[in-house]
């Protein structure tokens, strides 16, 4: 039976700061191998490159996903290259710690022609796509753009694996936003989907594209449906991040408020660095399908607030403000995921609890802000 090494990401987060690790309630495993199915018979992707390893693109590399996938794959022994967009300054903070082990090669899922060409010169055998929009806020300000990376710049990857390697493995980063106004509580592969936001409705547009050129053309292509998963390394604009941020400017006296929306919204949280090992099972599999990746435990907005007060000792009522600027046309009340199917058939399960990843936020934060490192939304962690 193969094994896999997961013990890099756990590691990572406590070199990166103790406190993180110690303030958790139950430790977080190191040696944790996660069995995997009976080995597949010999096919093309198991056919290493000419130095013998397998390698992987992964697009959005940049991103939080993107720099745990980088990590574990390297681990596991993967030749890694990350995808980038071109910008005028650079955006490699989450994965600095790693330049000298990946190769990066610019492209842009708005361009085909880039789309082919990053193929045609890493030649991996797995492509992980993660870039995307992913600010459900946003997508209402930019609707078009949003649609242009998120929908169908997936179609244009799916192309481009079509004209230089129809063998290579595809993984799709879909997202229980599809779910939004849900229509059934916990969702599932099989719940219909009710996107609530130009996001939503994007990702759902890319989600059946992944589906469509695996029955038209018989592609291994899989849509993993992720619940929401969170790490010192999120973007400071998603809400658990601005929580575990702002909290940790008001308890080292640097801010006295946070300004919030919909406390009131449910959902079903985990840690991301857990997240990316499922997304490296799904194209581990014999056959192609979509799963459903959560922790299957749902959590208020206002619980995530007070939690993260509470691990500081302060009370949360003088410094959370209410802005109805903050509140969204339309709400994704509540999310819950039924992972059965991806905990049956990958054997993936989460470790990581609501309270220890609140605390590993907040942690993380503190650290950051009382080195005075800067506190740009993306500085956060790469060495946080
Ligand atoms: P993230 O931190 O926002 O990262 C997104 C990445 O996409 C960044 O590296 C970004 O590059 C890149 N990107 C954006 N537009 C691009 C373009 N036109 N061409 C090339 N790259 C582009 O997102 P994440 O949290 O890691 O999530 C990864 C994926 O999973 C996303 O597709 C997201 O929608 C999806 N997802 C996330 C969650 C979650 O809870 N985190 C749940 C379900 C699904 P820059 O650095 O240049 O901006
Ligand atoms: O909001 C409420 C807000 O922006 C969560 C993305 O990764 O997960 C993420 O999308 C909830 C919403 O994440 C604030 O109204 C209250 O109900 O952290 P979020 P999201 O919209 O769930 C899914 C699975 C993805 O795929 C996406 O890419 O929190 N909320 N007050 C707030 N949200 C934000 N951002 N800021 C607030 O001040």
């Amino acid at each position: 039976m193969r094994e896999y090494r997961t013990d890099a990401l756990p590691v990572e987060e406590r070199r990166q700061d103790p406190a993180a690790l110690t303030s958790c309630r139950r430790p977080i495993p190191t040696d944790q191998v996660h069995p995997l199915p009976a080995p597949r018979v010999q096919d093309a992707h198991d056919t290493p490159g000419m130095n013998g390893q397998r390698t992987a693109l992964i697009t959005g590399i940049t991103g939080q996903d993107g720099s745990y996938l980088a990590e574990f794959l390297l681990e596991n022994g993967y030749e890694v290259w990350g995808m980038m967009r071109r910008a005028s300054t650079e955006n490699v903070e989450r994965i600095a710690h790693l330049a000298d082990r990946i190769t990066l090669v610019q492209g842009d899922l708005l361009d085909q022609l880039s789309l082919i060409r990053v193929l045609e010169e890493a030649r991996p055998n797995e492509v992980y796509n993660f870039a995307a929009q992913s600010f459900v806020p946003t997508s209402w300000r930019q609707p078009v753009l949003t649609a242009e990376f998120t929908a169908v710049g997936v179609t244009r990857m799916l192309e481009a694996v079509r004209a230089v390697d129809p063998s290579i493995r595809f993984y799709q980063a879909s997202s229980s936003e599809m779910f939004g106004q849900a229509a059934e509580t916990p969702q599932s592969e099989t719940t219909p989907f009710h996107p609530r936001s130009p996001y939503g409705v994007a990702k759902v547009y890319a989600h059946f594209a992944t589906l469509n050129y695996r029955e038209s053309y018989g592609l291994f292509a899989v849509s993993g449906i992720l619940f929401n998963h969170e790490s010192p390394r999120r973007g400071i604009e998603f809400v658990t991040r601005k929580i575990s941020d702002g909290v940790a400017r008001i308890k080292l006296g640097l801010s006295t408020e946070l300004r919030l929306g919909n406390l009131d919204a449910k959902r079903d949280w985990g840690f991301a660095g857990e997240y990316v090992v499922a997304t490296w099972l799904m194209l581990q599999q014999d056959e192609p399908r979509d799963y459903v990746i959560a922790t299957g435990v749902q959590h208020s907005v206002r619980d995530f607030v007070e939690a993260a007060f509470e691990h500081v000792g302060l009370d949360p009522d003088p410094y959370v403000v209410i802005d109805p600027d903050l509140i969204r046309p339309a709400e994704v009340d509540e999310l819950v995921g039924d992972a059965s199917r991806g905990r049956g058939e990958l054997g993936w399960e989460p470790r990581i609890s609501f309270r220890e990843l609140v605390e590993m936020m907040v942690d993380s934060d503190l650290g950051r802000l009382s080195t005075g490192l800067p506190a740009s939304a993306r500085a956060g962690e790469a060495s946080a």
